[in-house]
């Protein structure tokens, strides 16, 4: 049987009660379906041609942006990638990485790109390699948005409301330094503001430690030698008193937040919320370390103090069973953390259902290009909770054309097709990152108890 004549058995052959392996009918045909690339309607086939990292600190914060170009000229998109203790791994991620998966694809498969890098590491999941992801998703949301015409709150639903309400943040060495710079954003417009307060004598988060001096100077810390010291005791004891001071002096209309960031035990954490419940705080966040999502469950049977929870977060396995018990009020995961825009819409749908509201990580840390992603969903997003306010200082908008707007307290998006912001390479050149090494801030890993004891985080 020479190879002719075994072609036309096989086409003539009955596989599958009669129908022709090559027939479109049969089962397997499938695998020929796709005779030409599918493109959208009256539009020419687009392919990814480059997977850039910009790295730019206008603000000294060490930001990582991704840029997919394509080949249709002047068509690219820009995604935040932004792991700012570790940027350059991320980098290695997408340059060396991600780029040479992606080059030649079709920029418009965004959740088939999105799961084949996913699986392309083999080993998934975790900073890094979500952090190279989200860049290039987000990116590719741009990319379909700029190509529909569209702004991309408009391909995810439209626009359930005009704008974002922000929460300001507010700390101070006492008190009274809280309220007045609360004061401060109350006359902007704020409605929710974020209060963080020293306590004395104490590294607090927030408060750059003098682990970071002493490092500078080439002394080593560590367990016999701690320099940024906090204790549990005092800050739960002071955190009522300032809830209290603070609902006395500006009265009920205002909400107020507040961020524990871990560092406290099971029974600390309930004590907190319990002695907060009564000021009515719009959220108290991150009262555990993710390492003890199994806290939540006991807290909440406690109080009703509402929960915001999960920048540290970077897989399902530690959001879902949160939401889905309905164990938090709050998921505030970081876009550029978890995949970017398109694990998000699928959080934010799965949390619609279980009465969770979204409030997504956004400090200066998060670029504008991630605002602008979170500020898309939110304002396709019924359950929508609030949005993490950061005053973009006037280098970091110009470095970001297109940088979203604030007003009154309510950001809003421009009406730009795609996200609606971009990056100015050349002036993103202007600021570099701060010289290292080290090539990260001090901050993390090195407060300590009193005994010498590191502490999360
Ligand atoms: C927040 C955060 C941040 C993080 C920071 C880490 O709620 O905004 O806790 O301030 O500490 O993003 O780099
Ligand atoms: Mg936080």
């Amino acid at each position: 049987m020479d190879r002719r004549d075994a072609l036309r058995r096989l086409t003539a052959g009955s596989v599958g009660g009669g129908v022709s392996l090559f027939s479109p009918r049969h089962p397997l045909a499938t695998v020929w379906a796709q005779e030409k690339p599918a493109t959208t309607r009256g539009l020419p086939p687009l392919k990814i041609t480059d997977v850039k990292t910009i790295l730019t600190a206008p603000n000294r914060i060490r930001l990582v942006v991704v840029k997919v170009e394509t080949s249709e000229p002047g068509l690219y998109g820009v995604g935040c990638a932004t792991f700012t203790q570790r940027a350059y791994v991320v980098q290695t991620a997408v340059e060396q990485y991600l780029k040479p998966f992606l080059k030649g694809r079709n920029p418009e498969e965004i959740e088939d790109i999105w799961q084949s890098n996913y699986m392309s590491s083999y080993w998934r999941n975790g900073p890094v390699l979500f952090n190279a992801m989200s860049g290039v998703d987000m990116a590719l949301w741009d990319i379909k948005g700029k190509r529909a015409g569209m702004p991309v709150y408009q391909l995810l639903g439209g626009k359930c409301r005009f704008g974002a309400d922000l929460y300001f943040h507010a700390s101070g060495r006492d008190f009274q330094e809280v309220e007045a710079n609360a004061r401060q954003g109350m006359e902007r417009g704020y409605r929710y503001i974020r209060v963080q307060a020293a306590v004395p004598g104490l590294a607090t988060y927030g408060a750059r430690g003098q682990a970071a001096a002493a490092a500078e100077t080439g002394e080593v810390v560590g367990p016999t030698n701690p320099k940024a010291i906090w204790e549990p005791g005092p800050y739960a004891r002071m955190l009522p008193k300032l809830f209290e001071h603070l609902r006395t002096k500006l009265g009920d209309e205002v909400e107020i937040l507040h961020d524990v960031h871990e560092r406290v035990t099971l029974q600390q954490g309930i004590q907190i919320c319990k002695d907060v419940e009564k000021f009515r705080p719009f959220f108290i966040e991150d009262p555990f370390p993710p390492e003890e999502n199994d806290h939540f469950r006991i807290l909440r049977q406690q109080c009703s103090t509402p929960l915001a929870m999960g920048e540290l977060f970077n897989t399902q396995h530690e959001y879902v069973p949160l939401i889905a018990n309905r164990l938090i009020d709050f998921i505030r995961i970081h876009l550029s953390q978890i995949g970017g825009l398109s694990p998000a819409r699928k959080v934010q749908a799965l949390s619609e259902f279980f009465g969770v509201k979204t409030a997504w990580h956004g400090p200066g840390d998060a670029s504008p290009v991630a605002h602008a992603a979170q500020l898309a969903l939110e304002l396709a997003s019924y359950n929508f909770g609030i949005h993490e306010g950061y005053i973009f200082p006037p280098e970091t908008r110009e470095v970001f054309p297109g940088c979203p707007e604030v007003k009154n307290g309510y950001m809003y998006a421009h009406e730009a097709p795609g996200l609606g912001i971009d990056v100015d390479e050349k002036l993103a050149a202007k600021f570099p990152f701060p010289p290292g090494p080290p090539n990260f801030d001090y901050s993390w890993g090195t407060t300590r108890r009193r005994d010498g004891t590191v502490i999360r985080p």
